[in-house]
């Protein structure tokens, strides 16, 4: 697209350009329409989002403050990114485009969506306030304005890519997709986090044309001008993965100059020169740069270069030299325009920056955590010409800039939720002898598979979708793929048939734990991006859930609702070793907001736990379910008949398995009661019928969600409290779960009684089951020894 400064009378479709909408949508593509749009406009446009961003963050660590602590707001990181913002938003965006805004950006994103009048003036006095315009952009807290939550480096951009890979396998699958196209801003030193490349790896991903990164090489971090082989690796790291790379390197008035006699070597000279040095040279005072330039590093006088700066005052040469190409109007948006063009593969802008840009502190080293003083301020309002007291004002209606905002395309507004996919109650599947709840997992899966309501189902699996139980689904729902590919053994019988298709409905990752939950939390928001609910189910071996938390954390924050299956857990994996035995991850599912974590003992509990949290999740109005399962088979006939009173219970948390009150004799005195979570029911159930035969009555309770129960405290009449009886007020409590003690920890303090936490709390080894039961005191006895020290008997 050609902008020109156009201001005259020219007419199109029968209006004046003045009017005219800068877009038109022909068919189902959205023309920008604007053969001609006022360039100055814009430039005044983008000061003043400079100017509101900056004072928004002023004005947070200026107010009232009652604790008295710094409040903070990235100034510098907000500036940098004024133009590329300003370019998006005020030109380039379409109606179905979504945005995940760098992170740091926050402050500039705010005053443009005051501006183009989505977000109440009065919000913008509340950055980093309780219930105010949060630090980093979340869907989770002003959902009204933020497309896609950012934060914590790296994830975030990920995040919205998987989001388009979830738009498309809905594109595939017959459902509306949308939206149309992924842009993502990442900051330079951003792309350090292993994340990002972990997940530009992945195949589908480098075909995904509907998606745009835009980073901000602004060659600063939090600490430092970044080491420069970085910057320079960048262009390459994006072609190996199979990106289109447009450079923003510099503005038209350095490659100007660069066209002159001796521009060349000024170009080179620039080029070549140490990030650290081009920053020096940008704080000099400008009576020093053209020295500075014009001597070459061994300290020679470059004829050529002093010849290019010929024409230039000194005056006139700190804004020439810090012409990048990022905060050149025509050229980001020749960049964006060029974006477009071709949409076979994702696009990449790297655009250079300067960090802290039009502000006192630009490209200052140690930028990142400044604001501006008092004095600085003032001297900033002036030179923005805002007059005092107007410091939060937007344009006035009648002004160009509001009629040009006028004629911009609307921006992306969430879409109409379709009917939330049917999920049954039950299945009612017969789950007999023994059996581990892994296997029940694959069971219903598989059973699922053959119903109707599997549709809104999805699978994810970062490389063990095998060894988790998937192959009954994933052989009838084949795996997804861009395009069909053939099967070379399709000939010869495989136990997983690898089908691959964009009909699939299985998506086999690379061994990623991040790409497996960022793509989970992608999946499990398309509800709200596109309006089509997906079910989202995701495999992973329990150790390596820590392997991936970051992501987890970011991708339930970030709004999206999922399963995880994790299995095998806990020393019960016996023979495989520490490496591979799960410990802490019980602590990680109780605390994990939106996450609730189950650990079932049987197999019915697998299909209702399982089958509950699909129908809240197609509901939206559920958690994320984390299924902590188990290769240990379980002989079902311990488990109670199935009933509607037994599913509550499974669902609230936990039930009564045994129930020493019936007992002859019975003394409550001589009482204990043992909560087991997981497998450890068995070893529950032993050692209560090893006490009886010392008249000590033990309860056995089977605790299915630790994190249910727990939570389940703050409520008036918790569940916890239901299962225990008024007559037991002081029996004392034995926990024990395959995984760190601390999970059940809370139930002694919660009933007021003695407890005896038992459970895993150090490395895992290989060995046989019993012999690690034993060592790390889970097994029976160990449960009969707890009694019996809490009972003095
Ligand atoms: C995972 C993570 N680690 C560390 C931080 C702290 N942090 C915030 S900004 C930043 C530097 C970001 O540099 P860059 O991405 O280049 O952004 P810029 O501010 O230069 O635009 C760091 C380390 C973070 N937010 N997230
Ligand atoms: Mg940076």
């Amino acid at each position: 697209m050609l902008i020109k400064n156009n201001k005259a009378g020219p007419t199109i479709y029968g209006t004046t350009i003045a009017e005219a909408p800068l877009w038109r949508r022909v068919g189902s593509r959205i023309y920008l329409g604007a053969m001609a749009t006022d360039l100055e406009i814009l430039e005044r446009i983008q000061q003043r989002v400079l100017w509101l961003s900056t004072w928004m963050v002023h004005h947070a660590n200026t107010r009232p403050n009652p604790d008295g602590l710094k409040v903070g707001g990235h100034q510098a990181s907000s500036a940098s990114v004024v133009s590329i913002l300003t370019a998006l938003y005020f030109n380039a965006l379409r109606p179905g485009d979504v945005v995940a805004t760098k992170a740091h950006a926050s402050p500039a994103f705010y005053a443009i969506q005051f501006l183009r009048g989505r977000l109440d003036g009065a919000r913008l006095a509340t950055l980093r306030e309780f219930g105010g315009l949060q630090a980093y952009p979340s869907r989770r807290k002003n959902p009204d304005v933020v497309d896609l939550s950012t934060g914590s480096m790296g994830l975030g951009a990920v995040m919205a890519t998987f989001s388009a890979l979830a738009s498309r396998f809905l594109l595939d699958h017959g459902a509306a997709g949308g939206p149309e196209r992924f842009i993502a801003m990442v900051g330079d030193a951003e792309l350090d986090e292993g994340n990002v490349w972990e997940a530009l790896g992945e195949e589908p991903l480098g075909r995904l044309g509907d998606v745009l990164w835009i980073v901000d090489v602004n060659r600063q971090s939090l600490d430092r001008v970044v080491p420069d082989a970085r910057t320079r690796q960048l262009k390459d790291l994006f072609v190996a993965h199979g990106w289109r790379v447009l450079e923003l390197r510099w503005g038209r008035s350095l490659e100007r100059v660069f066209r002159r006699p001796g521009g060349e070597r000024l170009r080179r000279r620039l080029e070549t020169m140490p990030g650290r040095e081009y920053h020096r040279l940008l704080r000099m005072p400008a009576g020093a740069m053209r020295k500075t330039l014009a001597t070459s590093p061994e300290g020679a006088l470059d004829a050529d270069v002093d010849r290019a700066l010929a024409d230039f005052a000194d005056d006139a040469l700190p804004a020439l030299v810090a012409d990048v190409g990022g905060h050149d109007l025509p050229s980001i948006l020749d960049a964006l325009d060029e974006a477009e063009r071709e949409r076979g593969r994702p696009a990449v802008i790297l655009a250079h920056t300067i960090k802290g840009w039009g502000l006192p502190f630009a490209a200052d080293p140690l930028n990142h955590t400044m604001v501006t003083s008092p004095a600085q301020i003032i001297e900033l309002r002036e030179a923005f010409g805002i007059p005092l007291g107007q410091e939060w004002a937007g344009f006035d209606p009648d002004s160009e800039e509001a009629a040009y905002i006028r004629r911009l395309a609307p921006l992306w507004t969430a879409p109409e939720r379709r009917p939330a996919p049917a999920v049954p109650r039950t299945l009612d599947e017969p789950f007999e002898g023994a059996m581990s709840t892994q296997e029940a997992f694959g069971r219903v899966l598989g059973t699922l598979a053959r119903r109707p309501e599997a549709d809104a189902i999805v699978t994810v699996s970062a490389d063990v979708a095998v060894t988790t139980h998937l192959a009954g689904w994933i052989n009838r729902k084949g795996v997804y793929a861009l395009e069909p590919r053939s099967d070379p053994f399709a000939d010869a019988p495989q136990a997983i048939a690898w089908r691959e298709s964009p009909t699939g409905r299985h998506i086999e990752l690379g061994i990623a734990e991040h790409n497996l939950f960022l793509l989970l939390g992608a999946l499990g928001l398309t509800a709200e991006l596109s309006g089509t609910t997906l079910l989202p189910i995701g495999t992973l071996y329990d150790p390596f859930v820590p392997r991936g938390l970051d992501a987890l954390y970011h991708a339930l924050y970030a709004g999206g609702r999922f399963v995880v299956a994790a299995t095998p857990s806990g020393i019960t994996l016996s023979p495989e070793g520490g490496a591979h035995q799960s410990v802490i991850t019980p602590s990680i599912g109780v605390a994990l907001p939106q996450f609730a974590y189950f650990e079932p003992a049987f197999a019915r509990e697998v299909e209702w736990i399982l089958l509950d949290s699909l129908a809240a999740i197609a509901a939206r109005d559920g958690e994320s379910l984390y299924l902590r399962l188990s290769t240990r088979a379980v002989d079902q006939t311990l488990a109670p008949p199935p009933s509607d009173a037994y599913r509550d219970a499974v669902l609230r948390g936990g039930y009564r398995l045994r129930d020493a009150r019936g007992a002859a004799r019975y003394d409550s005195e001589r009482a204990v009661h043992i909560f087991a979570a997981g497998v450890l029911v068995c070893e529950a159930v032993e050692a209560a019928r090893a006490l009886a035969d010392r008249d000590i009555f033990a309860n056995v309770f089977v605790v299915t969600s630790p994190d249910r129960l727990f939570r389940g405290l703050r409520v008036p009449r918790p569940w916890l409290e239901t299962l225990v009886g008024a007559d037991e007020e002081e029996v004392p409590v034995v926990s024990v779960l395959d995984g760190h003690s601390h999970a059940l920890g809370f139930i002694g303090g919660a009933l007021g009684v003695p407890h005896m936490a038992l459970g895993v709390e150090d490395f895992g080894q290989s060995g046989a089951r019993a012999d690690l039961y034993r060592h790390y005191g889970i097994d029976a006895n160990a449960i009969v020894g707890a009694a019996r020290t809490l009972l003095a008997l």
